[in-house]
């Protein structure tokens, strides 16, 4: 598509000025960075009218809205994927190559938006894509970190994390509005007031900051639809603002200025791993503050009073971070509007519902109660009394049963349990993938699911195919758009037209000759940065993703190992050669992840530079993944790796980007992989491993003995060793000791082998022979490839933004006329 109105004259001249005006600069002088500045400005130019537009129209229309609350937006860069979504891509292109520059070079000028971790972060960024390009009114609520997720570099084989100032530039797109910005309390005490015979709460000797929100354009697919992400950032509060009781306090004034400072510094790079810090408590009351407070300012604002605010309003909570909401809205309902509990509680419990992204028990946010009694003192009352009477209506449905209690409860064990207070007061629950919405029915949340089953739906996650295909992957966007329209950038189901050409031989060939020249744009990213050489014509064997033991890159590089092994007793092994390809941050203190790259990189290291292979083998760790160089890496894969231990990876979104650039699927029948395969067909993936209802019956029986395959196994046993005779450490053999004792030993309290790897690792094994198999036939490949782009269809966010509408939100379209 094309915009009709696009005036290249108009942004040539807009470029120019910029860079003259911003950097006395004419645009020869200009560095690409000046360029890409003056570029961003003159695009958000084309859109300002439009952004106000979209709002005018959400008042005019009193719409609905959902307000999406989230810890973490993933969003990665945004001028290409703007200059996408305005559909003016050619054009701009077009007037930078007048002016001497190339587009894709300009963009690399762009730091990502690292404002998360993975998954929950990135799935956010996809949806308010899919609410933007869909017409629905959105806006997503977070925080304007300081310095986003670490970068990652590779030193000696070791991850060393770097701050991510990606502020440093400033950011063109964004636009600090001081005019909104409110104040957020922490500490201090809850004094009780008689005013009119009514009791009311006040929060005294309280320390304070100012929430103030910058604004981010959400630019809907070629509509003039533009949503707001607005970003949070803490400044402090001026200190003749301050009571008059404290002011003149010069220690306090101080102490409020480093908490402002302190508040927003960092993104916590733990991903899926709760480690109860008090400043994260600190980021998700403050962030949560402002934004419910905004949200009722503007309501009444717009209403004159608070009443019907549940029809207008929704609050869909990403994960437990956001789940102070619940108390907080009630807090301001309570204390500030007058309410009685039931009519505030009514609000709440219509307008706040719960997604749950994870069943890993280290991950369930608990908030021990003195803590959490200290900062925020009067949400704190309001959570005990959610729990009274919670566990009033327990006794009430299970009368004398203590067990329930002690399993439902919301504050138990000197614990507030975050999860249950999102089910006790949200009207709705939802996993990410079917499977994991079924776990979570009938193992992790069963008591909840058997009081309340009414409030349990699924929605299974889907990914943007703007980003994803249309941006990342422009070679296989024109040949998919040559052969059945371009339909499919909004409409993606649309994409199965490209069946029939699964079996012609010429669009087989067209796809292998596309997929080869994305894997030359790899191979080239790769000797850059890495200085490694890889051969395009290899089998792209690819993970990427964060880096934790549930997902298994252990099993994967221990089986590169064990290949390695095959080759050097025969080396004349007749092997498709093939290019392991890794990429993930560990969190910053998991050690033992830090220590599995490591070993790949070890690996790689011994590998890599074995002559005597003959290029067969080659190991890759692609240094500091995020969103910008996975666009690269997902259009150059021929196998996407997705081998979490069956029932621990909730969805993966990974997985449907992979099948949407044209890759097979080696994976566990874990998450949405289920579904992927249920939409592709087994016989177009190479599936292996136990069920999840295997892997559960193991876990509760605990009569797992990974001992007994390394006993009996002697290709296996020798992999093992291989981790503790030096053989990939001859510096230090006992390297890698640690990643030996979790398979076998169970020195720790955990059960040994926790993910199942030994187990699993025959049937993976197998699997990547099947995959040798394949890759031989190439027609075969190309057709299987093909069926997957074509099958696709499911995994769009639109699918999954409808179906939250239709359940959840019930939210109306809008149009936006300029
Ligand atoms: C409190 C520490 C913490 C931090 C992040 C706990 C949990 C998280 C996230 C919920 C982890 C996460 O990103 N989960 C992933 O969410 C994706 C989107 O739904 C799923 O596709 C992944 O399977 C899931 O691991």
């Amino acid at each position: 598509m094309s915009r009709p109105d696009f005036d290249k004259a108009a942004f040539r001249n807009s470029v120019i000025y910029n860079v003259k005006n911003m950097f006395r600069r004419t645009i020869d002088e200009a560095t690409p960075q000046q360029v890409f500045q003056a570029v961003a400005y003159a695009v958000k130019d084309v859109i300002i009218d439009e952004w106000i537009a979209t709002h005018k129209e959400y008042e005019k229309r009193d719409v609905k809205a959902v307000y999406y609350l989230s810890m973490e937006f993933l969003m990665g860069r945004a001028l290409g994927n703007n200059i996408i979504n305005i559909c003016a891509r050619k054009e701009i292109a077009e007037v930078l190559e007048e002016l001497g520059f190339d587009l894709n070079a300009i963009e690399d000028q762009e730091p990502d938006a690292a404002l998360g971790n993975g998954g929950l972060g990135r799935l956010a960024a996809c949806f308010l894509d899919s609410l933007a390009t869909l017409g629905y009114p959105a806006y997503g609520c977070g925080i304007r970190y300081r310095y986003g997720m670490f970068k990652q570099k590779i030193e000696n084989g070791y991850q060393v994390e770097v701050p991510d100032n990606w502020l440093e530039n400033g950011n063109p797109f964004e636009i600090r509005r001081p005019e909104y910005a409110v104040e957020v309390k922490f500490g201090g005490y809850v004094r009780i007031e008689n005013r009119d015979g009514m009791d009311r709460f006040v929060q005294e000797g309280y320390q304070s900051v100012r929430a103030v929100p910058y604004d981010l354009p959400v630019i809907g697919y070629g509509n003039n639809m533009v949503n707001t992400l607005r970003i949070w950032d803490a400044e402090p509060i001026n200190t003749f603002n301050l009571d008059s009781f404290d002011r003149g306090d010069y220690q306090k004034a101080v102490e409020q200025e480093n908490l402002a400072k302190t508040i927003v510094e960092v993104l916590y790079p733990n991903d899926n791993h709760y480690a109860g810090k008090e400043l994260r408590l600190k980021q998700q009351y403050f962030f949560i503050s402002a934004s419910v407070q905004r949200a009722l300012i503007k309501y009444k604002e717009l209403h004159g009073t608070i009443r019907g605010f549940q029809d207008k309003v929704i609050f869909q909570l990403n994960d437990t971070h956001p789940t102070v909401a619940i108390p907080e809205l009630m807090r301001i309902l309570l204390d500030e509007e007058g309410m009685t509990w039931d009519e505030a509680w009514d609000i709440t419990a219509r307008t706040c519902a719960y997604t749950n992204h994870t069943i890993m028990s280290e991950a369930l946010e608990k908030w021990p109660i003195d803590l959490f009694s200290r900062l925020l003192p009067r949400i704190y009352q309001i959570v005990e009394e959610i729990n009274r009477r919670f566990v009033n209506e327990i006794q009430a449905r299970y009368p004398g049963d203590q067990e329930k209690i002690r399993k439902m409860a919301v504050v138990y064990d000197g614990q507030v349990r975050m999860a249950y207070m999102a089910i006790v007061a949200g009207f709705s629950v939802n996993g990410v993938a079917r499977l994991h919405t079924e776990i979570l029915k009938h193992q992790e949340l069963k008591d909840f699911y058997e009081m309340m089953p009414e409030k349990f739906n699924n929605k299974t996650n889907g990914i943007t195919q703007r980003r994803f295909l249309l941006h990342g992957n422009p070679l296989e966007a024109d040949w998919v758009t040559s052969k059945i329209g371009d339909q499919w950038i909004t409409d993606l189901p649309h994409i199965a037209e490209l069946l029939p050409c699964a079996e012609d031989k010429a669009c087989q060939r067209e796809f292998m000759e596309l997929k080869y020249k994305n894997k030359v744009r790899l191979a080239a990213y790769i000797k850059e940065h890495n200085g490694i050489d890889v051969d395009p014509r290899s089998i792209f064997d690819v993970q990427v993703k964060r880096l934790h033991e549930y997902k298994r890159q252990l099993m994967n590089i221990l089986h590169v190992m064990y290949l390695y092994n095959q080759l050097k007793d025969h080396p004349d092994m007749d092997m498709v050669p093939r290019t392991f390809i890794f990429g993930a941050k560990a969190a910053a203190g998991y050690k033992r992840a830090k220590l599995t790259i490591k070993l790949i990189n070890s690996v790689a290291d011994v590998i890599n530079n074995d002559k005597s292979i003959g290029g067969k083998l080659k190991v890759v760790f692609i240094e500091d993944y995020r969103v910008s160089n996975a666009e690269i890496i997902f259009a150059a894969a021929d196998v996407s790796e997705q081998i979490s231990t069956a029932s621990k990876e909730a969805s993966g979104t990974g997985n449907m980007k992979f099948m949407l650039n044209g890759a097979l699927t080696l994976g566990t029948m874990d998450g949405a992989n289920v579904e992927i395969v249920e939409e592709v067909g087994a016989e177009n993936a190479f599936i292996f491993g136990m069920s999840s209802d295997e892997v559960i019956a193991h876990e509760k029986n605990r009569d797992y003995q990974p001992m007994d395959i390394f006993n009996n196994d002697q290709e296996i046993r020798r992999v093992l060793m291989q981790l503790v005779n030096g053989f990939y450490a001859p510096d230090d053999p006992e390297r890698f000791r640690d990643i030996y004792d979790s398979l076998l030993n169970t020195k720790s309290s955990d059960r040994a082998d926790t993910y199942f790897i030994l187990k699993d690792f025959r049937s993976y094994a197998e699997a990547h022979k099947k995959i040798d198999q394949a890759y031989r036939d190439s027609s075969w490949w190309a057709k299987a490839a093909i069926l997957n782009i074509a099958h696709s269809g499911k995994f769009t966010s639109d699918r999954t933004i409808e179906e939250y509408v239709r359940d959840i939100w019930h939210l109306k379209k809008i149009t936006v006329e300029v």
